[in-house]
């Protein structure tokens, strides 16, 4: 079946693409749609042109799997030229989402109509490159530098209604009168003597105010900060102010070029497929299908509780809240209507649905409410034996066919199931938090874990909007495990001689969010610390002794100020200091390159490990989690992505050269192997 047909319509041609999933321009497609423009060029009898889709949408641009080989031709910017240089007007009917190539051919065409629920953008810049075929030269020419510079820099589209103000859309159409709308539009302008034309406009470009693009370089410095491609997208739209067409589109084709072959958009590339990958379960049976799940229970309503049930809740599932006091009950609900009346002030949602969640919220006392829940999430304290006693209760209170999830970060899932009389019905949902905003979401698979409440698991993962990753039992789980290996290193340098702000720097100027001094400090250093059992045998004790708990007391490693902006705390550091100087470490100026290898190397072994072990199915899991929940800079791709660039060879060297001081890293042979044979984890 061809991936693009045509039909006759009076003296109208039909042409339609049909590529699933996403309408990708293709190699095949793109010859397929290059032999429709020969056939209207070549017949006098058509007077004008539609372009359609079916499917669910009109296209999600070029097909990125062919990125990083030699171009095929026809290259997207030709069959787009060859669309404009028609002699016949061609009317573009947008069936919902157009992205990347999928915008670039509706600009190519001389009239755009759209359904009200199409998102038209240009996301090139979020994998590392920018719009390569006319994006940067003619959406400035359509709408003007102001509205174009934020739609190619940013990469997030706009809705049909902003594309129809802003004059990328001429119509906006009833879904089922599409094609024929489209139609009559085309018999409408085929008399007309001309046609618009975008690369050929100069109207909404001409004096346009140089001044823009530094004021835009400017407000956008934080995001355009290391990274390749914004830079070059602002640069190729201000081009299209100062070049003719021609010139500029050859400037656009030279730095896509420049782009598609850097680390950066292969790193970004990357973290798109690798999350997609995530998704699936090897080896799980092809006919497994999800169970139904419509009422999900949760244990706490605390910070996780309460963020993991606005998940639920938002996705239109009804949830039971469990608390053991009505106290916490009552301040876990307000705090999520909050939240919710926050995301509403943001327009991210109407009030309307505001009250439509919190009226599927359920707040009780009594677990004995949850008996007919389809999925009970458990976001208790993390402790082994509350675990224990709460799967214990659900056993017997809930249906037999009821799924039973711990939020845990840490533990043995394993064990907890086992305290159950339904092991394969029991697993691990590990939510980060704030839950109801961290995308990543870890599915930790028991032993008895059945492929079935996986599959559904990871169902659910999809229709509540997370990321999920399928790890295996063992302590920490794929992320946490990673974390503790790099922690270790950051404890231990600073009884060498480092201090949390140089520490903490490395790591920033990597382009992680925070270090993890400053991530210690937001999350608390009296996490799991006893004040009737503190001995001062740490530093974070000792600390925590000192009133010194993190940002929530004023200060921790760092001060804090009113605005919880950080300073270097000479109270921590002396400390840190007296620690030290009795940890037997010979003291020094530690460099930068050491503190990365340190930091970052341990973190690439434990992942080596992770996959020895088969804790994860994939390096790109790996990757997907430390993007998502870590905030790992995703223009390197993720920690196995970012070594494999690096070489393994030269992560090798850097953990045996500081063997001496990581006594505790057990080099790892999957490493070993493929630094020896050149290899990388990602394929
Ligand atoms: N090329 C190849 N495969 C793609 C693809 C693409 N552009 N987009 C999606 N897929 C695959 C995806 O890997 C998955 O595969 C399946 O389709 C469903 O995707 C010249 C150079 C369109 C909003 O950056 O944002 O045009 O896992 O799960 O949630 O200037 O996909 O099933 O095997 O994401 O409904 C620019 C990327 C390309 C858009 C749909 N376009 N895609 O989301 O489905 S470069 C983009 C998306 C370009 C020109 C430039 C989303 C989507 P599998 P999905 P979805």
């Amino acid at each position: 079946m061809s991936k693009v047909t045509t039909q006759r319509e009076g003296n109208v041609l039909v042409v339609t693409l049909d590529n699933p999933p996403v309408n990708a321009f293709s190699t095949e497609v793109r010859n397929a749609m290059a032999d429709a423009v020969g056939e209207v060029a070549a017949d006098d009898t058509v007077e004008a042109v539609v372009i359609r889709a079916e499917g669910r949408m009109f296209s999600g641009g070029a097909d990125i799997t062919e990125f990083g080989s030699a171009p095929v031709h026809p290259t997207l910017p030709e069959l787009i030229d060859a669309i404009e240089d028609l002699d016949k007007p061609v009317v573009i009917a947008l069936n919902g989402t157009a992205l990347g190539g999928g915008c670039e051919i509706a600009l190519g065409c001389n009239y755009r109509i759209a359904v009200p629920g199409a998102k038209i953008g240009l996301p090139e810049v979020k994998i590392g490159i920018l719009p390569g075929a006319g994006g940067t030269q003619r959406l400035p020419r359509v709408v003007g530098v102001e509205e174009a510079l934020p739609i190619i820099v940013t990469g997030n589209p706009v809705s049909a209604q902003k594309a129809e103000e802003i004059g990328l859309v001429d119509r906006i159409v009833a879904p089922e009168a599409l094609r024929e709308e489209a139609i009559a539009f085309a018999r409408e302008v085929a008399g007309r003597a001309e046609h618009p034309v975008s690369s050929r406009r100069t109207d909404r470009i001409e004096g346009s105010d140089p001044a823009v693009f530094d004021q835009f370089r400017a407000r956008h410095a934080r995001r355009l900060q290391g990274l390749d491609a914004p830079a070059k997208c602002i640069e190729a739209v201000e081009l299209a102010t100062r070049l003719p067409y021609d010139e500029g589109i050859a400037k656009e084709r030279e730095f896509f070029m420049e782009l598609v072959n850097g680390d950066q958009s292969k790193a970004l590339r990357h973290v798109f497929f690798a999350e997609r990958q995530a998704g699936k379960i090897d080896g799980l049976p092809k006919d497994v299908q999800p169970l139904p799940v419509r009422k999900v229970g949760i244990i706490g309503a605390g910070t996780m509780g309460g963020g993991i049930a606005m998940n639920f809740l938002t996705a239109g599932y009804d949830v039971v809240m469990v608390e053991r006091q009505q106290d916490a009950l009552d301040r876990g609900t307000a705090i999520m209507r909050k939240n919710y009346e926050a995301t509403a002030r943001k327009g991210r949602m109407t009030g309307e649905q505001v009250e439509a969640a919190m009226g599927r919220l359920t707040p009780v006392l009594d677990m004995q409410a949850l008996a007919d829940c389809d999925l009970v999430i458990e976001a208790v304290f993390e402790l082994m034996e509350i675990k224990k006693d709460v799967f214990g209760q659900l056993d017997t209170i809930c249906k037999p066919e009821a799924i039973l999830a711990s939020n845990t970060s840490y533990l043995d899932v394993n064990a907890i199931a086992a305290c159950t009389s339904r092991p394969e019905q029991v697993l691990g949902l590990h939510f980060f938090s704030p839950a109801n905003i961290m995308r990543l979401l870890e599915v930790v698979r028991g032993d008895k874990t059945s492929p079935q409440v996986l599959a559904t698991a990871m169902d659910l993962a999809r229709k509540i909007g997370k990321v999920a990753v399928v790890s295996g039992v063992c302590h920490g789980f794929i992320g946490n495990r990673m974390l503790g290996a790099r922690q270790d290193q950051a404890n231990a340098l600073l009884m060498e001689g480092a201090l949390p702000a140089q520490v903490d720097q490395v790591l920033l100027d990597f382009g992680f969010p925070m270090g993890p001094f400053q991530m210690a400090d937001l999350a608390g250093l009296d996490i799991g610390w006893d004040p009737d059992k503190t001995s001062s045998s740490t530093v974070r004790e000792v600390l925590c002794e000192q009133g010194r708990r993190g940002q929530k007391t004023g200060g921790g490693f760092y001060d804090y100020g009113e605005d919880r902006q950080r300073t270097p705390s000479e109270a921590a550091n002396a400390v840190i200091r007296d620690f030290a100087a009795r940890s037997g470490n010979e003291q020094r100026d530690i460099t930068d390159d050491e503190i990365r290898e340190r930091l970052l190397y341990p973190m690439v072994n434990e992942g080596a490990l992770i996959l020895e072990e088969g804790i994860a199915q994939r390096a790109g899991d790996i990757d997907t989690v430390w993007v998502n929940g870590y905030g790992w800079p995703p223009h390197t791709g993720g920690p196995m992505f970012w070594a494999d660039t690096i070489g393994l060879d030269k992560v090798l060297a850097g953990l045996e050269r500081h063997a001496e001081r990581m006594p505790d890293v057990k080099i790892s042979q999957l490493l070993r192997d493929k630094a020896a044979s050149g290899g990388r984890f990602n394929g």
